[in-house]
C-alpha cells in the first residue's frame, strides 16, 4: 500500500485538508486511522493452541510508534510527515498515555504481547479497561497527591467488538461489553488482540481526588486500577473486579473454542492460560465452572484446566501475597464457594500437609491462598529471574517444590528492544545497524558482535556523542515539561525509575545525596557534577513511601536553593513519572540505580532497559542484576552490598528471636552513617517540610529499616563514588557502555517469550 497516499486520503475526508496543512492533532488522529487500518488488515496467527495472557495490568504506553514500526511503515510515514516539516516523536505527544498498569508487572505483560505477536505466535492478552488507569501523580507542597488519570478519548486505540458476556455476581449480572486493541507483530504479517472487558454504563471521574463509593458497582467496576485496597470496600471491590475480568475472559476462551468446532473436553489441546500473578486466579474455579456446566464431569473439567492453567509468580513479599477472606469470594461469586471448597478438599486428601492447604482457617473463617490455587491447579509455576526462582524453590514456595519439583521452572524475564532501543534511542540504533548489521532487529543476539568495536575509538566516540546528545534531550524535554527544571547535560546522570518501594530503597539513594550535600558543604568539592533523576509514584496509602517522597523533594529544594552546592549535584524528581518519561530518560542515563535489597526485587525490567540504552549498573546482587553481572562481567557493572543468603539469614534469624538478627540501631551508630540520618532532623531541612514526616521517617530509620538500608549505605556509596570516578576516563566508560549494550541481547522478551512458548504453551 502507498501509505503516503491513504495517509492524504484520509486528511482530506476527515478534515479536508492536504498533509501539510494540519495540525499535530490533526495528524496524530489521522494516522491513528492508519494504523487501526493496517492492523485490521492483518490476518491472526493460527495454531494447534492458543494462548490467552490474563493480567489485571497492561502497561502499554503511547502506541502510535510501536505500531507504525510494527507495521513496518514507521520510515515511510516519517518520511512523509518530514516533508511538512513534522516527525513521529512530536506527534506523539498529542497521544494521551494509557494508564493501565503499575509498574514492572504490568510493561512486562506489554512486552509480551508485542513478542508473542512478533514471534507470530497466536496469543491475546484479557485484562480490564480502567477510564481512570492508575491515578497521576502531582507535587505540591513537596508531597505526592493523586488524582484520576482520564486517558481515553473518543477516537483512542479501543475497538468496540460488539461481544458481550454476562458476568454473575452474587447481586445480579452484569454485562461485560469487550474492547479490543490491536497487537500488530513486528516482521510477522500478523496481529493479536489485548482483550479489555468494561461495563455497560462506566460512571464519571470522582469530582475531586481519587476516593469514590467503592459499593456502586457495576458502574465503578472499571473505574480505578486497584484502588486503595487500605480499607475493607477497597479490597472487596479488587475482588469484583478479578472475577469480573476472569469471569468475562474464561467466556471469551469457550466462546472462541466453540467457534474454532472444538469441544470443551478439548480445551487444554486447544488453550494455553498464563496467570499474571494471582490476580486472576479466579480464572480456575470459574473454567471448572463453566466447563461443568457444559456437561463435563467435575473430574474430567478439573482435569482440563490443570493442564490449561500456568502461573507466574512475580513477588515473594509476604504482604502482596494475595489472600482473600472466603466471605469475599461468598459475596462476590457465591457459585465459587463450592467449587473452591471442593478444589481445596482434593488438595488437602492428597497432601496432608497443613502450609500446602488452599482454604486456611476455622470454618466460618476461611481464608483462600491464591497462589496455592494456582500451584495445584496450574502445569507450571514459573519465576522471573534465575535468582528468584531459586528462592521460590528453597524458602518461599519450598513445600509446593518439593510436592511438585516438575511443576517449577525459571523464566528469566525481558523487554522488547523495538520499544526500548529501536523507538527511544533511535540514534543508538543506527549505529548498532552500521556496526552490526541490522539483524540485531531480528536476532538481538547479534548485539554480541558489537564487542568487535571494542578497541574502536570512532565507535566508542559515537557511544559517547549519542549519549550527550540524548542528555541534552531529556533535559529541554524535562524543562519543557518539568516546570522549567533543568538537568545540567554536562553532568553525570544518576537515575532510579520504578513504583516508591521500602525494598526498592530510593531512601538509600537519598542519604548517599545527603552525604554528597555535607560533604559539598565541608569544602570537599566532588570531582565533577552529578544529576540525580527520580520517578516514582507511591500507593496512595502507603504512608512510609510518601515520607520518602517528601524527602527527596525537600532535599532537592535545599540543594536548589545553595549556591554553593548547585553546581555539583543536582536532585530532579519527575512528576507523574510514565512509560513517556522512562522513554525519554532511560537512553540519557549514565548509572543505573537498581538498589533493592537482595532477594527482594523479583528480577526487575528497568535495569535491563538502562543496560541496553548503555547504562552502567549501579547494583545489589538482586533479581536479574545477577544475570546481568554475570553476561557483562565484573569491569562492566558495580555491584556491592550483602547477599541474599545472608539477607534471608537474618530474617529467618529475627523471627526465630526479635533481638537477633538485624538491628539497625548498630549501623546507626556507625560513625559515617549517623550524621546521614540524622540530618532528616536537621533544621536546614526540617524547615522546608513536614517535620513530622520527616521525623517519621528517622524513626523509621533508626528503629526498624526492614529493608535495611543501613546495612549497606557504606558500601553502596563507595561503589556509587566508584563509578563516578570510573566515568572520567571517556574511553574506559564508553568500553562499559558498549559492553552493557553488546551483552543486553539476552534481554530480549523475544528470547524470553521462545522459552515460555517452548517449555510451557507449545502453541505451535
Ligand atoms: C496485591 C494485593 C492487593 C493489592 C495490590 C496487590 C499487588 C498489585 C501489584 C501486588 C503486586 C503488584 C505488582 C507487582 C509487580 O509489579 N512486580 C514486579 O514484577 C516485575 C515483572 O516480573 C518484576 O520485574 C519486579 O521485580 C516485580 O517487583
Amino acid at each position: 500500500m502507498d501509505v503516503k497516499k491513504r495517509l492524504q486520503e484520509i486528511t482530506r475526508a476527515r478534515y479536508g485538508l492536504e498533509l501539510s496543512q494540519c495540525g499535530d492533532s490533526q495528524l496524530y488522529h489521522a494516522l491513528l486511522q492508519l494504523t487501526q487500518e493496517l492492523s485490521a488488515a492483518r490476518p491472526a496467527p493460527t495454531g494447534e493452541r492458543k494462548l490467552y495472557y490474563f493480567s489485571a495490568e497492561f502497561l502499554i504506553g503511547k502506541l502510535l510508534s510501536n505500531n507504525l514500526l510494527a507495521l513496518g511503515v514507521y520510515n515511510e510515514v516519517n518520511a512523509a510527515l518530514a516533508e511538512c516539516g513534522k516527525s513521529l516523536p512530536n506527534l506523539e505527544d498529542a497521544e494521551p498515555e494509557p494508564s493501565l498498569g503499575n509498574g514492572g508487572l504490568g510493561r512486562l505483560a506489554a512486552c509480551f504481547l508485542d513478542s508473542i505477536a512478533a514471534l507470530g505466535l497466536p496469543g491475546d492478552g484479557v485484562g480490564l479497561n480502567y477510564h481512570y488507569g492508575l491515578f497521576q501523580q502531582e507535587f505540591r507542597h513537596r508531597q505526592q497527591y493523586e488524582r484520576p488519570n482520564p486517558w481515553i478519548e473518543d477516537e483512542s486505540w479501543l475497538i468496540p467488538t460488539g461481544v458481550e458476556f454476562e458476568v454473575p455476581f452474587g447481586f445480579g449480572p452484569v454485562k461485560a461489553r469487550l474492547f479490543d486493541i490491536a497487537v500488530p507483530g513486528a516482521n510477522s504479517g500478523v496481529a493479536n488482540r489485548l482483550h479489555l472487558f468494561d461495563v455497560e454504563q462506566p460512571a464519571p471521574a470522582p469530582a475531586d481526588g481519587i476516593d469514590f463509593d467503592k459499593t456502586d458497582l457495576p458502574a465503578r467496576l472499571t473505574s480505578f486500577l486497584y484502588p486503595d485496597d487500605s480499607d475493607e470496600a477497597g479490597r472487596l471491590l479488587r475482588v469484583y473486579q478479578q472475577y469480573f475480568m476472569v469471569s468475562a475472559g474464561a467466556q471469551l476462551i469457550l466462546k472462541e473454542l466453540e467457534e474454532r468446532g472444538c469441544s470443551p473436553e478439548t480445551l487444554s489441546q486447544h488453550v494455553a492460560v498464563q496467570i499474571n500473578d494471582t490476580h486472576p486466579s479466579m480464572v480456575i474455579p470459574e473454567l471448572v465452572r463453566l466447563l461443568t456446566q457444559r456437561g463435563l464431569s467435575m473430574d474430567a473439567a478439573v482435569e482440563q484446566v490443570s493442564k490449561t492453567c500456568a502461573y507466574t509468580n512475580h513477588t515473594i513479599l509476604a504482604e502482596a501475597l494475595e489472600k482473600w477472606p472466603l466471605s469475599f469470594i461468598e459475596k462476590v461469586a457465591p457459585q465459587l464457594v463450592p467449587i473452591l471448597k471442593e478444589l481445596d478438599a482434593r488438595a488437602k486428601a492428597a497432601h496432608s500437609d497443613s502450609r500446602v492447604a488452599i482454604l486456611q482457617g476455622a470454618a466460618g473463617k476461611e481464608i483462600v491462598h491464591m497462589a496455592h490455587l494456582d500451584i495445584h491447579y496450574g502445569y507450571s509455576v514459573n519465576g522471573v529471574a534465575a535468582l528468584h526462582t531459586e528462592i521460590l524453590k528453597k524458602s518461599e514456595l519450598k513445600p509446593f517444590y518439593d510436592l511438585y519439583p516438575a511443576k517449577f521452572n525459571n523464566k528469566t524475564n525481558g523487554v522488547t528492544l523495538r520499544r526500548w532501543l529501536e523507538v527511544c534511542n533511535p540514534q543508538l540504533a543506527a549505529l548498532l545497524d552500521e556496526c552490526v548489521g541490522p539483524e540485531w532487529r531480528t536476532d538481538p543476539t547479534r548485539l554480541n558482535r558489537l564487542m568487535d568495536f571494542y578497541n574502536d575509538s570512532a565507535v566508542l566516540d559515537k557511544l559517547l556523542d549519542i549519549k550527550a546528545a540524548n542528555k541534552r534531550r531529556a533535559d529541554q524535554l524535562f524543562a519543557r515539561d518539568q516546570y522549567g527544571i533543568r538537568l545540567n547535560p554536562d553532568a553525570v546522570f544518576d537515575i532510579q525509575v520504578k513504583r516508591l518501594h521500602e525494598y526498592k530503597r530510593q531512601q538509600m539513594n537519598a542519604l548517599y545525596i545527603i552525604r554528597k550535600y555535607l560533604e559539598i558543604k565541608a569544602g570537599k568539592i566532588p570531582e565533577r557534577p552529578v544529576t540525580v533523576v527520580f520517578g516514582a509514584k507511591a500507593a496512595p496509602a502507603y504512608v512510609m513511601a510518601k515520607h520518602i517522597i517528601h524527602l527527596i523533594l525537600c532535599l532537592r529544594k535545599l540543594i536548589e536553593s545553595d549556591p554553593q552546592v548547585r553546581p555539583w549535584l543536582h536532585v530532579a524528581m519527575v512528576e507523574n513519572y510514565n512509560v513517556t518519561w522512562a522513554e525519554r530518560l532511560i537512553p540519557a542515563c549514565d548509572i543505573s540505580e537498581q538498589i533493592s535489597l537482595a532477594s527482594k526485587e523479583a528480577s526487575g525490567t528497568g535495569n535491563m532497559k538502562f543496560m541496553a540504552n548503555g547504562a552502567v549498573t549501579l547494583g545489589t546482587l538482586d533479581g536479574a542484576n545477577v544475570e546481568i553481572a554475570e553476561l557483562v562481567g565484573p569491569d562492566n557493572i558495580y555491584t556491592f552490598g550483602a547477599g541474599s543468603n545472608y539477607v534471608i539469614e537474618l530474617y529467618d534469624q529475627k523471627a526465630k528471636d526479635s533481638a537477633k538478627g538485624y538491628q539497625s540501631r548498630v549501623y546507626y551508630e556507625r560513625p559515617a552513617v549517623k550524621p546521614l540520618v540524622d540530618f532528616l532532623l536537621d533544621p536546614a531541612l526540617t524547615a522546608l517540610g513536614d517535620e513530622a514526616a520527616l521525623k517519621a521517617l528517622w524513626t523509621d530509620l533508626t528503629t526498624k529499616d526492614w529493608f535495611m538500608a543501613l546495612l549497606d549505605v557504606e558500601a553502596y556509596s563507595a561503589a556509587r563514588d566508584r563509578a563516578i570516578a570510573d566515568y572520567g576516563d571517556r574511553t574506559a566508560w564508553a568500553r562499559k557502555m558498549l559492553v552493557n549494550t553488546a551483552r543486553s541481547g539476552y534481554f530480549s522478551s523475544d528470547r524470553t517469550i521462545a522459552q515460555y512458548n517452548e517449555d510451557i504453551w507449545r502453541l505451535s
